[in-house]
């Protein structure tokens, strides 16, 4: 899962604010002593951590709540909104319109694999993309693409012998919206990789250059953003491998510090996974309060309606849509990350298995379940001794499989009752902050 240390102690000090007696200087000491700490676990730098502690602070003890709000729900507030400035206060936009976009980095930051996922990216929202293999300094590199291409429909182009003629050549025959220029790395940014990128600016003229930087490089972003924006001038960052790495904060903390906008982040080697980065909504779910919206947006990429999404996070599982609904979340992708985007279950562990069930398994379970009467499948409390033989006998499979599907029923509503009823997310301070967010709580 994305900043999962870091996710995890930001938790606890905003349920430590929550729980605080009263809100003192020693409180907000203790608090901000917590946060620093969590920080400069995720490698955040030294110096910007001093910066948002005195920041934080400052405001709590020499500023006055606002009308309306309690000391503590100000202290929530304001840790929360600092948070989402340190970590690039807005989103970097990414428009649906016909552009060149072109991807730099270095050697093995994820530009390839990149490519694709943008071009994917732009494929499920409508527009028509290509692909073009500019980087001919590794021998696999037009290849690596060109496979990627294939497995989502998107044309490569690749003639040419050199990056510029291969830019030159899309250029002049690409119909497509969208052209994703792929380019070669380097060790570092030298000379030579300066020089070929500011050749395919100059023939590709692209309206976004994009870094490709590799979250584990973690505070060291902060100065390979501001070599490659001074040497080749870029657009905005996408950072990568997020998925893989405890210097996930350090990273976009640095990247946003270098005044470029992070744009997009990779969170895993699949072509979906990749995010449009909104660091609103990337703290919410961080410090557990999910993202419903990033959620629904999901599930429309893979085709699943909104209203299905909504039952899914409302966790209305009556087993009659439950084979449903089980099939549009594995759509969505594995279930640990969609929990993270669900308000209350995004701060909870979820059982590893939960919700991982093979293909093979969920056919058996369809027999099963046509096997069953309306009323059992509204009613599954209903299904006992008898009536689970009968189910057996008629789907022509076996009573432990039965029970298996009613086990598994229930424990996934348990799941989600206790979700829903999660701690302190209806009432409290929490709660309220949650509402100002914008973020709409179950059930209203
Ligand atoms: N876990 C993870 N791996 C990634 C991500 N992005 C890229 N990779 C992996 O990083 C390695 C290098 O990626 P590649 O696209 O070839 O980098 P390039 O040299 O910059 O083109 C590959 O093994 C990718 O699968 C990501 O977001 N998460
Ligand atoms: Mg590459």
């Amino acid at each position: 899962m994305v900043l999962d240390n870091l996710g995890d102690s930001l938790k606890q000090t905003f349920r430590k604010i929550a729980g605080l007696g009263t809100v003192d200087r020693q409180a907000v000491e203790v608090i901000v002593r917590d946060l620093q700490r969590s920080l400069l676990q995720a490698d955040v730098d030294v110096s910007l951590v001093a910066e948002l502690s005195s920041k934080i602070k400052k405001q709590i003890l020499e500023s006055k709540p606002p009308a309306g709000l309690t000391l503590k729900e100000y202290f929530i507030k304001t840790l929360y909104e600092e948070m989402v400035v340190f970590l690039g206060q807005e989103k970097g936009e990414m428009h649906l319109k016909p552009q060149k976009v072109l991807l730099a980095g270095l050697f093995g930051s994820g530009k390839t694999t990149t490519a694709g996922k943008l071009g994917r990216w732009f494929k499920v929202r409508g527009m028509s993309v290509g692909l073009v293999a500019c980087d001919t300094h590794r021998p696999a590199a037009q290849e690596q693409l060109r496979q990627i291409g294939h497995k989502l429909e998107i044309p490569v182009y690749d003639e040419g012998k050199n990056p510029e003629y291969i830019a030159k050549n899309a250029l002049k025959t690409a119909k497509e919206d969208i052209l994703i220029f792929d380019s070669a790395g380097r060790d570092a940014l030298d000379k030579e990789l300066a020089k070929e990128l500011e050749n395919m600016g100059k023939v590709i003229n692209p309206q976004e250059v994009l870094l490709v930087i590799p979250a584990d490089i973690g505070q060291a972003a902060r100065k390979q953003t501001e070599e490659f924006n001074k040497l080749v001038g870029i657009t905005g960052v996408i950072v990568t491998k997020l998925d893989g790495t405890a210097k996930g904060g350090g990273a976009l903390a640095a990247s946003s510090a270098s005044r470029s906008k992070v744009k997009f982040i990779g969170v895993g080697e699949k072509t979906e996974d990749l995010e449009a980065y909104d660091p609103q909504r990337f703290v919410s779910r961080l410090i557990g309060y999910g993202d419903l919206q990033g959620l629904l947006e999901k599930a429309k990429e893979v085709g699943v309606s909104e209203e299905s999404a909504k039952k899914i996070v409302e966790g209305k599982f009556t087993l009659n849509e439950f084979m449903e609904q089980i099939s549009a979340m594995q759509k969505m992708g594995p279930l640990t990350k969609i929990a993270e985007m669900i308000p209350g279950v995004s701060g909870m562990k979820i059982p590893k298995d939960m919700l991982d069930v093979q293909q093979e398994k969920m056919k058996m379970w369809k027999h099963i379940m046509n096997s069953m009467t309306p009323a059992e499948k509204d009613d599954p409390e209903i299904i006992k001794h008898s009536r689970i033989l009968r189910i057996a006998r008629g789907s022509g499979t076996r009573e432990q499989y039965v029970r298996e599907i009613l086990k598994y029923y229930k424990q996934v509503q348990k799941f989600m009752k206790i979700a829903k009823g999660g701690k302190g997310l209806k009432r409290g301070p929490l709660a309220r902050m949650v509402r100002q967010m914008g973020l709409k709580l179950d059930g209203e």
